[in-house]
């Protein structure tokens, strides 16, 4: 056992004089190596700005511990306290270890663990450099600060709307939103000082559509709430939309405190979209004449348009003669209470009305800054879209006619809403990300390295073989494996290619 600890000294010892001897550009390159890796570590998340975890090499901790070298391995570093965390911890607590023999501890690989706390937080980057290069440390790493997953904020209480379509869920399995995905809200502006909206908005674009000028402030509340359902920031307090990271913006139809609109304005605005390139769009009004015109602007339009049944608990499919069902491009929403079934208020229609979405008592932002609930199948549209957006930013191969099948082939289909609309079902957006997970992808398409047409563990150990070079691929498979296309195949694809088995990462095949 001594004998591995003097093995590890000279080990030390010969890489000292090594590393001495080499000429300085070699020496630069070393330090230019550790200065990257503890960069890396910096960058990768947050910590504590003044603490270091350190953990021994096993040849100098627990029975080999000898004080001469852990005081060398902490000597250069201006400390203001080290603890040994693998030293019992709860001594002060009044615990006693009653039943030594019962400690359990891997003596085959047991290392010790040190927490630093450094005199002065200025001396982090430099400390961990002479850690990382001290060969008795096998790791020295920032203490990191780590928050539980999949939360909501402190007013998602109210949200139930969220894991009614399982958005939580969907978050878990690598659908959170991108910022490249564009929603536009055709609605009557947005609460310009909201703090829960402002970093999912974009106001470069954002525009009065009516007034051809750039003030989007909300005259009415309905657009403000609408832009809570969809994005609301997940930042510790109020509540959040569906995607953590979505680009909105406020397209201002409406000008007076009922927030009423006109279909000149409505067919300017989707002009508007097309023009901008705007992915997704929301329209929540009563269309209580169906407008051929607006027809052809969706049409016209090559996003996908989403728009909500109204609110006169009718069959629309009755009153409402040649309502938007031959658009491809659309869909139309209907609402539903918490336990499922449709809201008293919402219209139907079994040819009309493609899917329900949650739209009683949901809650949202509110303007002045403020939070609270609203009904209306106004506010399950927007649940449509933001769900459209969360797939749309994950799923980059698949058309907008592709992402509004995947909605609709992929509802929760309830009794309740059967022959109430195309679909019989309320959205669920974890339905459709599953059905993502398990669709047969094109063989060799990335990621499929062995072409099975899936992505399984065996995949990844081809990927592991390739970059550790013990396996030599074909062309096809070299395109497989390298799965962010950066041009080589390494750890990084490979661990992709775990996450994705694992469910918890998603790429779509190309
Ligand atoms: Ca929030
Ligand atoms: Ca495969
Ligand atoms: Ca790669």
């Amino acid at each position: 056992m001594k004998s591995s600890k003097i093995i590890s000294l000279l080990i030390c010892f010969v890489i000292l004089i090594a590393v001495s001897s080499f000429p300085v550009s070699v020496n630069a390159a070393v330090d230019e190596q550790v200065n990257e890796s503890v960069t890396k570590m910096l960058n990768s998340g947050e910590y504590i700005a003044d603490e270091i975890l350190v953990t021994l090499k096993k040849e100098v901790s627990g029975l080999y511990s000898n004080r001469q070298t852990i005081e060398s391995v902490f000597e250069p570093i201006s400390s203001e306290s080290i603890v040994k965390l693998t030293d019992n911890p709860f001594a002060d607590k009044g615990a006693e270890v009653s039943n030594p023999e019962g400690v359990l501890v891997n003596t085959d690989n047991y290392r010790d663990i040190y927490l630093l706390k450094l005199k002065d937080e200025s001396e982090m980057k430099k400390a961990l450099g002479i850690l990382i290069n001290n060969c008795d440390v096998e790791i020295a790493e920032p203490n990191y600060i780590l928050y539980p997953d999949a939360t909501y904020d402190p007013l998602s209480n109210n949200q139930w709307q969220l894991d009614k379509i399982g958005t939580g869920a969907s978050w878990d399995k690598g659908f959170t939103g991108k910022s490249d995905v564009q929603v536009g809200i055709l609605d009557t502006g947005i609460d310009t000082g909201h703090t829960d909206l402002v970093s999912n908005v974009d106001y470069t674009l954002a525009w009065d559509i009516y007034l051809n000028t750039s003030d989007v402030t909300d005259v009415n509340g309905h657009g403000t709430f609408i832009a809570g359902l969809i994005g609301a920031d997940l930042n510790g307090s109020g509540v959040v939309g569906v995607n953590k990271a979505v680009t909105m913006i406020p397209l201002k139809i409406s000008h007076d405190a009922q927030g009423s609109s006109t279909i000149s304005t409505m067919i300017s605005g989707v002009n508007y979209a097309a023009l901008y390139g705007i992915d997704i769009l929301n329209l929540s009004y009563t269309l209580s004449s169906m407008s051929t015109t607006l027809e052809q602007a969706v049409q016209n339009y090559g996003g996908l348009f989403v728009s909500s049944a109204g609110n006169d608990g009718d069959d629309i499919d009755v009153n409402m003669n040649g309502h938007c069902n031959n658009v491809q491009n659309w869909i139309v929403v209907g609402a539903t209470q918490s336990n499922d079934t449709r809201a008293s208020f919402s219209n139907y229609g079994a040819t009309y009305v493609d899917l329900f979405a949650p739209g009683y008592s949901v809650y949202s932002t509110k303007r002045n800054n403020t939070y609270g609930s609203g009904s209306g199948t106004s506010f399950a549209a927007p649940l449509v879209v933001a769900a459209a957006a969360v797939l749309m930013a994950h799923a980059t191969d698949l058309s907008v006619i592709q992402i509004k099948d995947l909605l609709l082939n992929n509802v929760a289909a309830l009794p309740a809403l059967s022959g109430l609309c195309v679909t019989g079902g309320r959205l669920s957006l974890i339905n459709a990300v599953n059905a993502l997970y398990s669709a047969t992808r094109p063989a060799y398409s990335k990621g499929d390295v062995n072409g099975s047409g899936t992505i399984t563990s065996s995949d990844s150990l081809i990927i592991k073989r390739i970059y550790l070079g013990t396996y030599t691929p074909t062309p096809k498979q070299l395109v497989a494996a390298d799965v962010n296309k950066s041009g080589t195949v390494t750890s990084i694809d490979y661990i992709m290619v775990v996450r994705y088995c694992n469910e918890t990462y998603y790429f779509p095949p190309y």
